[in-house]
């Protein structure tokens, strides 16, 4: 591991910076990349920012997400990965990152397998926390762009301040933003009120038909690729209903079972104490204690008996 200031020292060496987002982008990816990116532009290091899926429309209120490229070109002296705790998350562009001979890890997941020459893994609630302390510790300048953006991961990676992974510090980097000019109203309806029409329909099909196992303690929303098609709904307007399954009071591990194509479906498990991190271990997943996921191949009814197996393990009576 290598630590904020040789990391920073290095990073400002380098001409030339590809830096990569996640696959099927979020908030905290999408803010600590492309900040963590204008910051270096400071320097005066070319930077392009490149991620595999596009960026969904609710972030469009970010300027610098037009930036963004889904296709790979052009030599870089370096590339960093942001936000990704293993190279498959980079999706199309994995094997070029994993071929590179200079290459940058920033991230905050407690699974990161720590995959680049120089690995950056601190396991603040937010990777935005992360590229904060980053660029505080080179001395660059944080404009109301770079606060916005950052603001922007803090508030999508911690449940709008509500997850149990928030810190002191946490609210401490939100309010240092705030006073560089990050406006919370607008992120904060972009990202957790702000839905379109098939949105709102597909969330009342999916959550009127919620399953529970294990006396009610374990919950799972299942979403298969005919309620997109009723709905009209797409994937990345999923985000959020897993949070409204775990304010149903019974429920101490809840599952989002998405169907992504036929007979492969996307987990993601959310808990209120359970190591769900384990949990998706299992079945060759990861990510942290409290919200991880995996992909599972098979039928639907047996999807389902292997996640609530795997949950009764680490249930406690
Ligand atoms: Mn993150």
């Amino acid at each position: 591991m290598i630590n904020k200031s040789r990391l920073m020292q290095k990073l400002l060496k380098e001409k030339s910076v590809a830096l990569f987002m996640h696959m099927r982008p979020d908030g905290d990816t999408i803010g600590s990349t492309l900040a963590l990116s204008k910051a270096l532009t400071q320097k005066g290091i070319e930077v392009k920012v490149f991620c595999s899926d596009a960026i969904p429309n609710k972030f469009s209120y970010l300027q610098s997400v037009e930036t963004v490229n889904n296709v790979f070109s052009g030599e870089y002296s370096a590339l960093v990965s942001v936000d990704c705790a293993d190279v498959t998350r980079l999706g199309d562009f994995a094997s070029a990152f994993a071929s590179h001979k200079n290459t940058y890890n920033v991230d905050h997941h407690i699974s990161n397998t720590k995959y680049a020459e120089n690995n950056y893994v601190e396991n603040n609630a937010s990777n935005c926390e992360n590229v904060y302390e980053l660029i505080v510790e080179a001395g660059l300048k944080i404009d109301s762009e770079i606060a916005n953006l950052l603001l922007t991961g803090i508030v999508t990676d911690t449940g709008n301040f509500a997850h149990s992974n928030v810190t002191p510090k946490t609210f401490e980097i939100a309010s240092k933003l705030l006073t560089f000019g990050a406006n919370v109203n607008e992120i904060v309806y972009q990202n957790f009120k702000a839905q379109t029409k098939e949105r709102a329909k597909l969330h009342g099909m999916v959550t009127s038909k919620i399953r529970y196992f294990l006396d009610d303690r374990f919950g799972v929303i299942t979403i298969t690729q005919d309620d997109f098609i009723k709905s009209g709904a797409t994937q990345d307007q999923t985000e959020g209903f897993i949070d409204f399954l775990m304010g149903v009071n019974s429920v101490e591990v809840g599952a989002c079972v998405m169907e992504i194509a036929k007979e492969k479906y996307k987990i993601s498990f959310r808990s209120k104490g359970v190591d769900v991190n384990a949990v998706a271990g299992t079945f060759g997943g990861g990510g942290h204690t409290l919200a991880s996921g995996c992909q599972i191949h098979g039928l639907y009814e047996e999807v389902i008996d292997k996640i609530v197996f795997a949950i009764s393990k680490y249930l406690q009576d």
